[in-house]
């Protein structure tokens, strides 16, 4: 995982900044090259740093409760700017209130999300299951390659 980047931040307004330094050191331990953007990071700084840095995954968190309005659109400037196979994590308090786990999902997998963590949930997991999204990622990005290398022009 040592040349796979992700890029790490607390999007939106939000200033809380354990999570996101416990994230940094969590997931550099594990292996993956980390981009940690801090804290109140746009939108777009998150795009730029993933195609800047060449990163496989942004990983965003958002703890004061306003990440769905902060998310909105997300995934479409990913895409505008060439990131189609770019991973989306979300983690931290999602919402404002008690929703049901499902249905704290289902409004981030609308939003393009790949995975959704909780406040809570446990961090082991989310970085075997970030190192295997990635290992899928690469591996279809490789027969994607071979397919287009296997289409030259016959004479
Ligand atoms: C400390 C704190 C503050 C401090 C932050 C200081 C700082 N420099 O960080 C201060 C006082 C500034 C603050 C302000 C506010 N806070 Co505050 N704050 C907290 C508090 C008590 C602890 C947060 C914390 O550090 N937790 C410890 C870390 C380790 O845990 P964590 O942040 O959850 O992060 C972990 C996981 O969530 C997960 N994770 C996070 N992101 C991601 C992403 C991925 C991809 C993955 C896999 C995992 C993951 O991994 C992290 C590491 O283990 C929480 C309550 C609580 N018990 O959580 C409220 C809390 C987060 N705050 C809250 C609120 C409402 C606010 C304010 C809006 C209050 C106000 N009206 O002003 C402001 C927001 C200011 C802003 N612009 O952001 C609410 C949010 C409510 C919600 N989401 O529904 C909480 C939950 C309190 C509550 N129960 O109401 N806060």
């Amino acid at each position: 995982m040592k040349d796979t980047t992700i890029i790490l931040g607390v999007i939106g307004s939000d200033c809380h900044s354990v999570g996101n330094s416990i994230l940094d050191a969590f997931l550099t331990e594990r292996g993956f090259r980390v981009v940690n953007l801090g804290v109140m990071v746009s939108q777009e700084e998150f795009i730029t740093a993933a195609i800047e840095h060449d990163a496989a995954a942004i990983l965003v968190s958002s703890l004061y409760g306003h990440a769905e309005l902060d998310c909105v659109g997300f995934r479409e400037r990913c895409v505008e700017r060439g990131l189609e196979q770019i991973l989306l994590y979300i983690g931290g308090n999602l919402v404002v209130g008690k929703p049901s786990r499902e249905a704290i999902e289902q409004t981030f997998v609308k939003l393009g999300f790949d995975r959704i963590f909780l406040a809570g949930d446990d961090l082991e997991t989310a970085a075997k299951r970030l190192q295997a999204d990635i290992e899928r990622q690469k591996q279809s990005l490789t027969s994607t390659e071979t397919q287009i290398s296997n289409c030259g022009i016959v004479k």
